[in-house]
């Protein structure tokens, strides 16, 4: 038996699929196929049969329904439950991080960190099912105590992207289910075996636990239809999306109007930088895994390097030897240390970036082109790219999914920090510096305007224990660990009177 075919028996994959499910039986009736390729050889994997418009609203009333029960289940149940689905990963972490790396291209240790975070996501929350905790606050009124509750917000809408096709689902939906919300989730047409797989993996945990069927609901489909249906739909009383700042401003928009809530988790444009009083082998390894890791792919892939003029030179130097070394090819093969992109036309919009990077004044350093011969005859293999160029020029504005460096040069820490900011886009950062001074200012006020800011650490790789998400054209969602699971319920703030006099707040007196 072949590896593929190993994973898919694994994981419960047939050559042909139907791409809806609440929790019971696999269906889906468009008669509109999506063919699946793997980027690495162009094999067919599978078909998938889409969501019509009929499946959608068949998932979303079953979704519905098992909000009753579920949201009637104690938290700390719930997330009972959310552990099994934990432990349940633990034992299909090697052939589901296969699968990642098959369908998606990123290397296997990437595929296989990209479960351990749907691990880490359930143990966190299911220690969280015990402590959804409001404060109590003090009332001005004599004999009153004031307290904040949470409760379940209803079913929610999960939109992914390919490229981490299952953890992010999982940060979302860990979160919800313990939080009392189903999750009807629509995962990239680009990846929709791994969402399958994800499905058939914990609904027989949810069987074995008596849930009843719509708590976690999967339709793969079109975003025209499918997609937009989910924004529009007034029954997901929150979007949680990942994937372009295009699409998350279509999303603001749709579910805006309807006054819906949105998570949203966009575009980045990560920048490193690299002062003249840091560690510089630490940078490096930093920077390298930042900008070449999931071939640039990552929503925290290093962008941009803001480098002191000092160390500029040599510092470029190591980079470049570094990517002379990189081995580029199948991403289940343990020697390689990039894959593919994810199709052609990811392999399109790198060409023509490097064509605006040419018009608009920048050099490319290294790389710059698709690998000749290309591995397995595909066109989905490029060379990782450095490139000189001005923090202005409209192609370092904007956000292309490949993997490409932009570098520059920096005199002072302002003039470095102001570069920085200098973008559309504000999700994550970093600097390396052993200097206090300049790691404080860094991580103050005036210092990234990202939501996530690290020091002697690149800006891809976060853990799943902090807030995960950014600012201005990143969407300002918040997903993952510390608070972010407010976001899932409602707030209800509650004042009660035991003492049987009533005291308007305010000293308003109002007497008949
Ligand atoms: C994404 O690219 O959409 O911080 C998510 C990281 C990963 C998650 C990336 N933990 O790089």
């Amino acid at each position: 038996m072949g590896e593929k075919d190993r994973i898919f028996n694994a994981l419960g994959l047939k050559v042909a699929l139907s791409g809806a499910s609440y929790g019971d039986q696999w269906f889906a009736g468009s008669g509109d196929w999506i063919e699946v390729h793997s980027p690495t050889t162009g094999e067919l994997l599978a078909k998938v049969e889409q969501a019509s418009e009929a499946d959608y609203n068949t998932v979303v009333g079953q979704a519905m329904k098992a909000f009753e029960f579920w949201r009637a289940l104690p938290a700390p149940n719930r997330g009972e439950i959310v552990r099994q689905f934990g432990v349940a990963l633990r034992e299909k972490k090697d052939v589901l991080g296969r699968l990642v790396s098959l369908e998606m291209g990123k290397i296997l240790t990437e595929g296989l960190g990209e479960v351990q975070e749907m691990i880490d996501v359930c143990d966190y929350a299911s220690g969280l099912s015990r402590t959804l905790s409001g404060p109590t606050l003090q009332s001005e009124r004599p004999m009153h105590r004031m307290m904040e509750q949470w409760h379940p917000l209803g079913p929610i809408g999960v939109i992914t992207a390919f490229n981490f096709p299952v953890a992010v689902w999982s940060w979302n939906s860990a979160l919800a289910f313990v939080c009392g919300d189903p999750v009807v989730w629509k995962p990239s047409s680009k990846t929709p075996l791994c969402a399958i797989a994800c499905q058939n993996i914990i609904r027989e945990v949810f069987q074995a636990n008596g849930v009843p069927h719509g708590v976690s609901c999967v339709v793969v489909g079109r975003g025209s239809t499918v997609g937009e249906r989910i924004l529009a739909d007034s029954r997901l009383t929150l979007i949680s999306a990942t994937g372009s700042t295009r699409m998350g401003k279509r999303i603001g928009q749709v579910v805006g109007a309807r006054l819906g809530r949105t998570i949203l988790e966009l575009g980045g444009n990560n920048a490193l930088i690299i002062s003249d009083k840091a560690d510089l082998t630490g940078a490096l390894a930093s920077a390298f895994f930042g900008a070449v890791g999931t071939a640039g792919q990552r929503c925290t892939s290093t962008r941009r390097l803001i480098i002191h003029e000092s160390v500029y030179d040599s510092f470029v130097h190591k980079m470049i030897a570094n990517y002379e070394k990189v081995k580029i090819g199948d991403p289940l093969d343990p020697k390689t240390l990039m894959g593919p992109l994810i199709d052609e036309e990811a392999v399109s919009d790198y060409q023509n970036a490097l064509v605006a990077v040419r018009q608009q004044g920048g050099t490319v350093l290294y790389g710059g082109k698709a690998l000749d011969p290309p591995p397995f005859g595909r066109r989905t293999f490029v060379l990782p790219t450095i490139v000189e160029i001005r923090n202005d020029a409209e192609i370092v504005q904007t956000e292309t999914f490949a993997p490409i460096l932009y570098v520059m040069k920096y005199r002072t820490i302002d003039e470095a920090i102001a570069l920085h900011n200098a973008v559309p886009q504000g999700l994550s950062s970093g600097i390396f510096t052993d200097s206090v001074a300049e790691a404080e200012k860094f991580l103050s006020f005036k210092g990234s305007d990202c939501g996530i800011a690290n020091v002697n650490v690149g800006t891809s790789g976060a853990e799943i224990g902090g807030a995960f998400g950014g600012e201005k054209e990143t969407g300002g969602g918040r997903e993952s660990g510390s608070d972010s699971w407010k976001a899932y319920m409602r707030r209800q703030t509650n004042t009660l009177n035991w003492g049987g006099e009533i005291h308007l707040a305010q000293g308003v007196e109002f007497h008949s």
